[in-house]
């Protein structure tokens, strides 16, 4: 019933049952690049965590009291507290959880690297590492990537060829342990958007 690739729960689902101790849940669905965020940030630190795909396109009416703005990404614990909107799904994460900062501790880096989020095209011209928030893969990456991923099925690419420092982070990014394994093939993604663009029951299921 948990994990990545599982079936959505749509509308007559029965409310799964409460959060296992030691474990956070995340209402996702296989296609949101929101949800990506967190998927990408719980996998980063290493938390243990359960996933249950929501269907968008027929939702059940028990999610909204999860989010009354019926959304994803959600997370959950087994205590019931809820946390939805991305980048505030992943900062809980980051501060909530041990392992690995992907915000910087340090509260002036850490202001750099969120202006950075704000305003990563006008910055990236004058990026000289590799990774957004330096030489190795950080939040600002993990918030940002989930778009640059979609370019290839939604076959604009061509967007980023005359910017060579963002096709060179393009490439790090897929090579990166966290990032690469969760690489949506570029024809699910086509298929995925056909099917959600006609309000297809069946979109958020797609190759399942
Ligand atoms: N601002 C939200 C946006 C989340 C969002 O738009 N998620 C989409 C899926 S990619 C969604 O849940 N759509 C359902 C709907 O619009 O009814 C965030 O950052 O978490």
């Amino acid at each position: 019933m948990s994990g990545d690739s599982t079936k959505s729960l749509g509308k007559g689902s029965s409310p799964p049952g409460p959060v296992p101790e030691g474990v956070i849940r995340l209402y996702s669905m296989r296609f949101c690049p929101f949800a990506e965020r967190t998927r990408l940030v719980l996998k980063a630190k290493g938390i243990r965590h359960e996933i249950i795909n929501i269907n968008l396109k027929n939702k059940p009416d028990w999610f909204f009291k999860k989010n009354p703005l019926g959304l994803v990404p959600v997370l959950e614990d087994s205590k019931g507290k809820v946390v939805y909107e991305s980048v505030i799904t992943c900062e809980y994460l980051d501060e909530a959880y041990p392992g690995k900062k992907l915000w910087p501790e340090d509260p002036y880096e850490k202001a750099r690297q969120k202006m950075i989020f704000e305003a990563f095209t006008t910055i990236l011209a004058n990026k000289k590492t590799t990774f957004f928030g330096g030489n190795s893969v950080s939040m600002t990456d993990y918030l940002i990537w989930p778009w640059f991923e979609r370019l290839e099925g939604l076959e604009i690419t061509d967007c980023v060829d005359h910017t060579p420092k963002l096709k060179l982070w393009i490439a790090a990014m897929k090579k990166d342990p966290v990032a690469g394994p969760l690489f949506l093939n570029p024809n699910d993604h086509q298929h995925f958007m056909e099917l959600y663009l006609k309000n297809s029951h069946e979109a958020c299921d797609y190759g399942l």
